[in-house]
């Protein structure tokens, strides 16, 4: 028996010098002593042995096998170091090495002009209300203004849910619900997405931002609008803007107009972008209608009020002088990268 286990013992040596992973040290130390191993084999073996060899044969197994489990242990402890140096040497991080630059966002466009214009208003005492895209037919048509069969609903191709829900085509709908839950003096703007189905072209896309804005309390004048709109350009664009206002028509205004600025590209002389006029239109405007007032529970005999509305897109493709609306949307690195 003690030569078994002398074999036993010198197999085990020759395989533990042999082996390099845990692995296999894990698959020796099963085989030899492990519970089907092969000092197992003799201890169940020992039936077979007389009563004063058992205790003598007990005895060596055991020590065998500490001694073996011993040597697994320090094995095991010397593969893990080895493992770990092996590990650092192939993780040495080179530092003198330029690091992996993580490409950093930038500000859309869109949101810088937005943000530029929010604080502009901001500053000038107004407050930022937002509302419901998804609007109800009512507050988008009806309380503007603009009843069923009003032409303007044609010339803003609605995108219809059904007769009484449409995604809404400008954000006045947001005026119309302050109105309602807020008493004069008004003064807000509300910039948001609308929608209208045209046809995807250099200037027109079925998304865009608005920014509207208005002002309603005793005694508000059209020099008023004048004066906070040439204000706001002179702001965004520079002092040497020089603003005018043309008659125009809207349904929820009375009296419209148009307002245009001085071309900031060619300072008045005519270019490209004015498209040689020297002035540019940026906004349309004008003294809220009475109807709408009426309609929003307010007494146009006692509160008057002005209001604005422009394309922020627009104003952001003339600001950066971006001459295709759909590089706004597409999210094109190399037109966004310029922007950082
Ligand atoms: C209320 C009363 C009046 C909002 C206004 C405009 C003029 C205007 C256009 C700009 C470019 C729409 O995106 S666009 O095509 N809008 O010119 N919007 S006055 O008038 C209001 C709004 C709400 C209660």
């Amino acid at each position: 028996m003690r030569e078994q286990i002398d074999a036993i013992k010198l197999k085990f040596n020759e395989r533990l010098t042999a082996l390099s992973t845990s692995e296999e040290l894990e698959k020796l130390r099963v085989e030899v002593l492990g519970k089907k191993g092969e000092f197992t084999q003799i201890l169940r073996s020992m039936g077979s042995l007389s009563a004063e060899e058992r205790p003598l044969v007990g005895k060596l197994v055991n020590e065998a096998k500490e001694e073996l489990e011993e040597k697994i242990r320090s094995v095991k402890e010397s593969l893990k170091e080895r493992a770990t140096d092996t590990k650092l040497k192939n993780e040495v991080i080179d530092i003198t090495l330029p690091g992996v630059k993580s490409p950093m966002g930038g500000k859309h466009p869109l949101m810088m002009t937005m943000e530029k214009i929010e604080n502009i208003f901001l500053e000038m005492g107004f407050t930022i209300e937002e509302g419901p895209e998804v609007e109800l037919d009512y507050y988008n048509f009806e309380a503007l203004n603009i009843p069923k069969d009003h032409p303007a609903r044609g010339e803003q191709d609605t995108f219809y849910i059904d007769d009484q829900v449409v995604l809404r085509t400008q954000t006045s709908p947001v005026q119309i619900r302050t109105i309602e839950n807020q008493k004069p003096p008004i003064k807000m703007i509300s910039p948001g997405k609308v929608y209208r189905s045209d046809d995807v072209d250099a200037t027109h896309s079925p998304i865009f931002y608005q920014i509207e804005g208005l002002v309603i309390d005793k005694g508000i004048t059209f020099a008023d609008l004048k004066g906070t709109l040439d204000l706001f350009v002179k702001k965004m664009f520079g002092d040497d803007i020089i603003t005018k206002f043309r008659p125009h028509h809207f349904p929820f205004t009375e009296p419209s107009a148009e307002m245009d600025g001085t071309c900031f590209v060619c300072h008045g002389e005519g270019c490209k972008v004015c498209k040689g006029e020297g002035f540019m239109e940026l906004l349309g405007c004008g003294m809220v209608h009475p109807e709408v007032l009426k309609k929003g529970g307010i007494d146009p005999e006692v509160y008057s009020g002005f209001a604005f509305g422009f394309g922020l897109d627009r104003m952001t493709m003339q600001k950066f002088g971006i001459d295709d609306i759909r590089l706004l949307y597409e999210s094109d690195m190399r037109f966004l990268k310029q922007f950082k």
